[in-house]
Order: C-alpha cells, then sequence, then structure tokens
C-alpha cells in the first residue's frame, strides 16, 4: 500500500487531527502559547508519525492541503477555546517551506483567519531555515506580509540548517526555536552550553525571542532559564495532546 495515495483519502474522511504542545514562559512558568503538530490514524497501518508522511506529502505536492488544512483547524480550536473562556495565547502552525515558493500562501492564511474569525496576533507561523535557500524575494515579501496583518514568525530547529544572519537580521522574526539537539544533555555538555549561551545572546541582540525546544529534564530547564531563554517547550512540560486533553490543560491555568 502505497501510503501516498491514502493522503487524499486521509484527507477526505477526516483521518487527521491535531495535537497540541504547550510552550511555557521562562520567567513565569505559565502557558504561553501552543503548537499544533499534525497526527494521521489510518484506519489500517494505525498512527502514523508526520515524518513519515510530511515529507511524502511535500515531494507529491498535496503538503499544500495538509497546510490549508492544519492551519484552519487550529485557528478554529484557537478560536473556540478563547470563544470559551480559556486563556489567549497564540497557536503556532508549522508551514513547510514549498507553501512560501509555490501556491498561493497569502490567500491561504487569509482564508482561514476570514473563516475562523480568529485575531492575527493569536497566531504564529513555524518555518525552518530551509525557506531561506529558494526565491529570497518572494519570502521576504510573504514573510512582511504575514507579519503586516500582526501574525508572529518563528524559525523552527534553529541551528540545524541554513540561515543566513543577514536575512535574520533584516526580516521582523518573532523569535527562534533552538532545536533540541542543542539542548538535550546541555547542563553536562560545556561546548555546547557556551554555543547555547552564543546563539541567545546574538539573537536577543537581534531583538528575536529564544524558545528552547525539546526540555526534557529539570536541569536543562533550570539551564536553558539561566542562559535566558524566553520560552521552553518539552516533554517536561507535557507531550503533545489531544485536543481534549489539552483544553483541561489549558481550563487549568484560566
Ligand atoms: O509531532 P512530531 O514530533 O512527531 O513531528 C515530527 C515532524 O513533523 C516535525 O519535524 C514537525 O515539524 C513535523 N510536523 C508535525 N506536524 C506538522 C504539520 O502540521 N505540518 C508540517 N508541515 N509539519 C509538521
Ligand atoms: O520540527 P518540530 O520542532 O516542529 O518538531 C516537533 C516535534 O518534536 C514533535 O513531533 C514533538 O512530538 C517533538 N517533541 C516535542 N517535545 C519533545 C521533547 O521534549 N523531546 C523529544 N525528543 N521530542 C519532542
Ligand atoms: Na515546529
Ligand atoms: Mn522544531
Amino acid at each position: 500500500m502505497r501510503l501516498e495515495n491514502g493522503l487524499h483519502k486521509a484527507l477526505r474522511d477526516v483521518q487527521f487531527s491535531l495535537h497540541y504542545q504547550p510552550k511555557m514562559s521562562a520567567e513565569t512558568g505559565e502557558l504561553c502559547g501552543i503548537e499544533a503538530l499534525i497526527r494521521w490514524q489510518h484506519p489500517e497501518l494505525g498512527m502514523i508519525p508526520p515524518d513519515k508522511f510530511i515529507p511524502l506529502a511535500e515531494k507529491s505536492g498535496f503538503i499544500l492541503e495538509i497546510d490549508r488544512w492544519v492551519f484552519h483547524e487550529a485557528c478554529r480550536q484557537n478560536k473556540a477555546w478563547q470563544d470559551a473562556g480559556l486563556k489567549k495565547i497564540p497557536v503556532s502552525v508549522n508551514i513547510s517551506a514549498r507553501h512560501f515558493y509555490q501556491g498561493s500562501l497569502k490567500e491561504m492564511i487569509l482564508a482561514g483567519l476570514n473563516e475562523t474569525g480568529i485575531e492575527p496576533q493569536y497566531i504564529s507561523i513555524e518555518i525552518t531555515e530551509g525557506v531561506f535557500m529558494q526565491n529570497i524575494d518572494r519570502v521576504i515579501e510573504t514573510i512582511l506580509f504575514l507579519r503586516s496583518l500582526g501574525i508572529q514568525i518563528s524559525i523552527d530547529d534553529f541551528g540545524t540548517g541554513y540561515s543566513s544572519l543577514n536575512k535574520l537580521q533584516l526580516l521582523p522574526i518573532s523569535d527562534v526555536k533552538l532545536d533540541r539537539s542543542f539542548i538535550q544533555g546541555i547542563s553536562r555538555d560545556e561546548k555546547k552550553s557556551s554555543i547555547v549561551k552564543a546563539i541567545i545572546e546574538l539573537v536577543h541582540s537581534m531583538n528575536m525571542k529564544v524558545v528552547a525546544e525539546g526540555v526534557e529534564t529539570a536541569d536543562e530547564s533550570r539551564y536553558c532559564k539561566d542562559l535566558r531563554c524566553d520560552e521552553l517547550q518539552g516533554y517536561l512540560f507535557s507531550r503533545p495532546l489531544p485536543a481534549g486533553q489539552f483544553e483541561d490543560m489549558l481550563r487549568s491555568q484560566s
């Protein structure tokens, strides 16, 4: 069975769902953001992780449809939580680099905002550094457009790919998410911690926030806080949760 063939059906039959993982403020320890992460419950194969099907969807171009569904669903859910009186915090959506080169990202975003009524300040778009490798003029123009709407932009998996510091400095990026490979074992690794310290200073000097990803231990959390990370995300706080379970957490903080 070829997974690609199942993707269209998956979208049509609503086999996709979103899980939600919290981001915590390093300063106050409070829930300050939400990342939406796609899950595929296949009727025969069970749960298929995104790293199995997102690359396929990127190759075939079907990622444009998936991004549209994810964006709309994350906006709808966050607005529903807000309308229920729960804490108003931004939801982050991962958007494929491909969507910046092809397709109509602007129209997709405007449609999602209009259809759900969410305020743009409660949306963040996560892109990887790879987005800066092609069509740079179009990418910059799109980022400026999203920012003009009030949407936040995050650089995901920062430090693992290509990103020109020059571009980062010129673009109105809200925050960078330090890849979890930098965080893992940081308290026991002097070389790692001095690199991370330098990255954080550099990012702060460009007036962007730093999010530490993949925080799994209390040691890593304390260390990231000491190094002045602004936000923390990882299994220490919570795994990505289905909407219902995430809502319980949101309710306990509202
Ligand atoms: O959720 P998990 O850690 O299993 O995600 C694995 C990979 O899949 C990560 O690189 C993550 O960015 C990517 N991913 C998860 N959800 C989405 C999504 O909704 N859209 C895109 N484009 N990528 C996603
Ligand atoms: O590439 P991106 O950063 O979007 O990937 C997010 C993925 O990271 C999700 O699939 C999520 O399940 C995973 N993740 C989130 N927190 C942790 C963590 O603390 N440790 C590990 N190993 N993975 C994590
Ligand atoms: Na992400
Ligand atoms: Mn990441």
